[in-house]
């Protein structure tokens, strides 16, 4: 079944585990009576609490998650409003203004939908959308997110841990990175064929970054499925680096033993890096990159943040890249 949805194009409710939105409120309560009554943790709690810090926005198909206990996984920042998080987007594939994803990604279809993992691999294998959202545990994860051009954004993301799906097609021993490519239909997204960008947007991590635990195959975002303008139905969500590495609508996966081109590399290679790491103490060519703008807290009188070393992830991704000199790995 099709269902027509005021601004997000076509989604199939019946296509995988769907909980109505009235047990999955209810659900919700529960576990925060349960809170209440002191049957969780305090860490835990708190992550519940935060968590309940934002209104499921009520517009897509709910997608049931439990809460993630990777260490990191939940900020206790304040999260972004939904309406700004799903109204200031990054998809060149619809337009370079801010506002123009989510006005002409409804045209984005995300089903029927395929992503092959291929390349130096012992399983190579394509999965149906619908098997790959069932692939493993559906968890919550709240990163912060930072734009290259100075501004972030809290966001309650849902998914899994890339190396879940990446585990399961057997890396061959000489396989040290892997590339991600995203869907270029020129009958659905209105700018591919503009010359912005080298289409398909495709972007890469070394493979222990893509194996890392924080590195999140996602499919939705406060409580639901992604909407089309932040990267349906599957997109990289990987917090300690630049926004551009977040790769959205992803058709294809493929390991390789060469450090792989990536969209924006291709674009401006003085500018952007193939590791691009949160860095403040390495500037972008033709700007600061020591502060940052959190989307919501821009009234004339909001101070700006300061930026922290991987995005305020080093505890967890620091060991990466030990000894390595990051102003030159930028
Ligand atoms: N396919 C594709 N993925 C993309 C982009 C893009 O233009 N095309 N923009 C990137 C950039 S620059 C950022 S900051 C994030 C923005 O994600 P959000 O809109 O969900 O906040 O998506 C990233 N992923
Ligand atoms: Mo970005």
């Amino acid at each position: 079944m099709l269902i027509r949805t005021q601004d997000h194009g076509f989604i199939h409710p019946d296509s995988f585990e769907i909980t109505p939105r009235a047990v999955y409120e209810q659900r919700r309560r529960f576990l925060l009576q349960g809170l209440a009554a002191g049957a969780l943790g305090a860490a835990a709690g708190g992550a519940f609490a935060q968590s309940a810090g934002y209104a499921p926005a009520g517009k897509l198909t709910s997608l049931p998650f439990t809460r993630s206990k990777a260490a990191g996984a939940v900020t206790m920042e304040k999260i972004t409003a939904y309406k700004d998080a799903t109204s200031y987007n990054n998809f060149y594939e619809f337009g370079t203004d801010k506002a123009d994803p989510a006005r002409n990604a409804s045209t984005l279809r995300t089903r029927p939908w395929k992503v092959e993992v291929a390349g130096l691999v012992g399983k190579p294998r394509t999965f149906d959308i619908e098997e790959l959202l069932k692939l493993s545990a559906q968890e919550e994860r709240v990163y912060r997110l930072r734009c290259v051009e100075g501004w972030s954004m809290v966001i309650p993301w849902i998914g899994y841990s890339l190396s879940e799906l990446i585990k399961r097609v057997e890396p061959t021993p000489a396989a040290k990175y892997v590339e991600f490519v995203t869907l270029a239909d020129k009958a659905t997204m209105p700018f591919i064929g503009s010359r912005v960008l080298d289409w398909p947007y495709t972007e890469g991590l070394r493979l222990d970054e893509a194996m890392h635990p924080l590195t999140l195959l996602s499919f939705g975002m406060y409580g639901e499925v992604l909407p089309n303008q932040n990267g349906a139905p599957v997109r990289l969500v990987v917090p300690w680096k630049y926004g551009f590495k977040s790769a959205k609508s992803i058709v294809k996966i493929v390991l390789t033993d060469k450090e792989p081109g990536t969209a924006w590399n291709k674009a401006a290679k003085n500018e952007y890096g193939f590791y691009s790491n949160v860095n403040p103490e390495v500037d972008h060519p033709r700007w600061s990159q020591a502060s940052e703008r959190r989307i919501g807290e821009d009234g004339l009188f909001a101070k700006k943040r300061k930026t922290l070393i991987f995005n305020g992830y080093e505890a967890q991704v620091g060991q990466l890249y030990a000894g390595m000199d990051l102003k030159k790995f930028y």
